[in-house]
């Protein structure tokens, strides 16, 4: 009885996490926004990807950050060296942002900048690699990060990150030679998951497979902006 109840509740939760997520994508759409919503355990390199990115697309599309921590800001502050508008958002004490956070951080970009300017926000979830996957945010893509030092059955472990991603990230690729790790090993576990996803290996390091995910990056965002001339690359809207 306690168990249904506990099921009940929890289905309820991720209903009404959808329905917010539904309408903060239904903004992003009306303003012209992708949305990517970007998530690893902890430490797997997100900000450091991040900060990447904005350091090379920012010149080419305006960007925001939406920063989930469950404490500080120093993620946020990492960011905003590169000039963009960080919003951050702490969690306390959850595991993941949900769709009410993020419908905050949505209010503040209205209010405090013309969301119409913008091409692309990004959000960094909280580093976690089971929740954040259940609570969609609002985003149009799931941009997962797996770090080379965390092993190759975590896709198999975790099945749920790996299932819902869009595009898979191998991170740390420089650190591979030190550790007991098979590349081909993370890729086929992946695929085993989710056969289509797009995997790039990248090194936020040496810099190794940046530019293909800058590329895919660009491609979506451009899709949303021009779908007419992006059949293939529209995500969801
Ligand atoms: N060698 C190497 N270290 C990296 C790379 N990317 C990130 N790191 C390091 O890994 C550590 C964690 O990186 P972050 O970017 O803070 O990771 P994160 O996923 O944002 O961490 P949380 O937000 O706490 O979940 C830092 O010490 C980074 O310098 C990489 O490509 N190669
Ligand atoms: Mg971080």
């Amino acid at each position: 009885m306690h168990q249904t109840f506990d099921a009940a509740l929890g289905i309820n939760l991720l209903h009404a996490n959808q329905a917010g997520a539904d309408h903060n994508r239904a903004h992003f759409d009306q303003w012209g926004i992708t949305c990517f919503n970007i998530m690893s355990s902890p430490g797997a390199g997100k900000t450091a990807l991040l900060e990447k990115t904005l350091a090379s697309l920012s010149h080419r599309f305006k960007i925001a950050v939406i920063e989930g921590d469950m404490t500080t800001e120093l993620d946020a502050d990492r960011l905003r060296q590169y000039g963009v508008p960080v919003i951050a958002i702490n969690t306390g004490r959850s595991c993941h942002l949900d769709s009410k956070m993020v419908a905050g951080g949505i209010h503040r970009l209205e209010h405090e900048y013309d969301p119409t300017s913008f091409d692309l926000v990004l959000v960094e979830n909280v580093g976690n690699l089971v929740c954040p996957a259940e609570f969609e945010v609002g985003e149009h893509a799931k941009v997962a990060l797996l770090s080379v030092t965390e092993g190759e059955d975590k896709p198999l472990k975790y099945p749920i990150m790996f299932r819902e991603a869009n595009c898979l990230l191998i991170t740390k690729t420089d650190l591979a030679p030190h550790v007991d790790v098979d590349l081909n090993q993370i890729e086929t576990n992946i695929r085993q998951i989710n056969p289509t996803v797009t995997i790039i290996r990248v090194s936020a390091k040496t810099g190794e497979g940046l530019d293909a995910w800058f590329n895919w990056v660009a491609s979506h965002v451009s899709a949303k902006r021009h779908p007419e001339a992006h059949p293939m690359e529209s995500l969801r809207s």
